[in-house]
């Protein structure tokens, strides 16, 4: 029996019915364990590569017996079945679906596939301002910040 430990996931769609698209993502998470909090969806401006339309970025909690490189490979078979294919897109570019781990309990993890905490979660707001919503008090194992100090420690132009 694996003990259940709290994820933190950010989604992201900014191609095709972005929100039904969130919405149908939420459903498949329910497949991974127990979904104990959503957020609001937030239109956001493109970060980084900014040729790109808007976003429609959420977060959700996941609590799952999943351990942190099975739980990735689910959540990217669930990009996939969205229609994402990474090898036919352009790096940080338009999807009909992210799907990030963020955060998998207190877990600190450094592998070529993943890496725990998600290295720029703390610098965006796209990915802050959900997970703040639904989890204020949720420390950053790392920093030692939670996700409430984070979003208010950015920079306006972040
Ligand atoms: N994801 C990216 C790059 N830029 N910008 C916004 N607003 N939202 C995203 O989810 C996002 C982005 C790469 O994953
Ligand atoms: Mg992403
Ligand atoms: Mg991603």
């Amino acid at each position: 029996m694996h003990s259940s430990v709290t994820a933190a996931i950010a989604l992201g769609s900014n191609l095709g019915d972005r929100a039904a698209t969130l919405q149908s993502a939420i459903q498949q998470l329910w497949q991974l364990g127990t979904v104990t909090a959503v957020s609001s969806f937030y239109e956001t401006d493109p970060v980084g590569y900014l040729d790109q339309p808007q976003f429609l970025n959420a977060a959700a909690l996941l609590e799952t017996t999943l351990p942190p490189l099975e739980l990735l490979e689910s959540l990217l078979a669930i990009e996939r079945a969205f229609g994402r294919h990474r090898s036919a897109t352009v790096p940080k570019g338009p999807r009909t679906l992210d799907l990030d781990l963020l955060l998998y309990g207190d877990q600190v993890l450094d592998t070529p596939t993943l890496t725990l905490p998600h290295p720029a979660m703390h610098e965006r707001r796209f990915v802050l301002a959900p997970l703040a919503e639904i989890a204020p008090h949720l420390r950053h194992p790392v920093l030692r910040r939670t996700m409430r100090e984070l979003l208010l420690d950015l920079p306006a132009s972040a």
